[in-house]
């Protein structure tokens, strides 16, 4: 099911040059002895139509896969940050509800005044900065950019399948909000759909489930972390032990649209660890994936630890 969708779905431009990116980035960060995580973040857009103007869309703006991106780098990992263009990115997601010129000033009275920070922003803006260039420095994250469902899958492929050399030490952690219906291609009309035809019907199809050829074939000895989203909190432990049985994946972070940032559940075959914020955290703007990756860091360890004995 997933092989025929790869190949009847269109690939993304520049996918081999994708490709040797991530082949190198992989290559140097072996070579330093780090872990790698690949970390997907945002939704993906499902088009309607060939010649695109409209496409389905989901909820997801990538606060989790951004955020969890930056604990991970803190906590010694280099990441793979496969995205959607458009949505959060690290660092730069702490000013995203700004107008960047609002956070610059001028000195008014002289017209050849350098452009300047103005002082209420400075403290901020030199944190993540310095984290920034730190990053930058050590060369330690590798952006990776998709828009369409078709477009993520065969990047997820081509980022899990070069993860593969590295064993145990790759950890997946699938944070993308995934469409699970599309239209298949040859059912997609190529020019923009004419309201004057009437209202409009669409059917669509199930996108088959890639976490299946993705543990079993891509990466099959890394450390996968998938993610379960639920508006309904009496099946979200159900479902989750579901898909741990189903594709026999680590772990799953199971979450509630609604509480998200307050709590999640790390589901495992035989473990379900509540993490949760308290209003105090929150309130002084700590974030629930500083914890969610410091306990997937600890996990990892023992699940790479373990192979060493073996
Ligand atoms: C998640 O559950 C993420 O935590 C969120 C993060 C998408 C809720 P935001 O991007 O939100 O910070 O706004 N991701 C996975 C959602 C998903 O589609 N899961 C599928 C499912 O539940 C399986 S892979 O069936």
């Amino acid at each position: 099911m997933a092989a025929k969708f790869l190949r009847q779905s269109s690939v993304p431009d520049k996918l081999e040059e994708k490709r040797s990116a991530v082949l190198d980035f992989i290559e140097h960060q072996k070579g330093l002895d780090r872990k790698v995580v690949l970390v997907t973040s945002g939704g993906t857009t499902v088009p309607l139509e060939s010649k695109t103007v409209r496409f389905i869309d989901n909820f997801s703006v990538g606060s989790r896969g951004a955020s969890s991106t930056e604990y991970f780098l803190k906590e010694g990992y280099a990441v793979i940050f496969l995205h959607r263009n458009r949505s959060l990115k690290p660092f730069l997601r702490h000013f995203s509800g700004y107008n960047f010129l609002d956070l610059l000033q001028l000195d008014n009275d002289n017209p050849n005044s350098d452009v300047k920070v103005k002082p209420e922003y400075q403290e901020r803006l030199v944190c993540v900065l310095r984290d920034y260039q730190q990053v930058q420095k050590e060369g330690t994250l590798l952006m990776v950019e998709f828009q369409t469902l078709s477009d993520y899958l065969h990047l997820l492929q081509v980022c899990s399948t070069c993860l593969q050399s590295l064993g145990r030490s790759a950890m997946l952690y699938l944070a993308a909000a995934v469409a699970d219906f599309y239209i298949p291609k040859d059912q997609m009309p190529e020019h923009k759909i004419q309201s004057s035809d009437g209202p409009l019907q669409l059917s669509l199809q199930l996108v088959p489930k890639m976490l299946e050829p993705l543990v079993k074939e891509w990466v099959p000895q890394a450390y996968v972390v998938s993610f379960k989203l639920e508006t309904n909190k009496d099946i979200l432990v159900s479902k989750s032990l579901q898909a741990l049985e189903k594709y026999q994946h680590q772990l799953v972070v199971a979450n509630l649209l609604d509480t998200r940032k307050k709590e999640v559940k790390l589901v495992t075959r035989d473990t379900c660890l509540d993490i949760t914020m308290t209003t105090h955290e929150l309130s002084q703007g700590q974030e629930i994936e500083e914890k969610i990756v410091k306990e997937l860091k600890s996990l990892h360890s023992a699940f790479c630890s373990h192979d060493e004995q073996t």
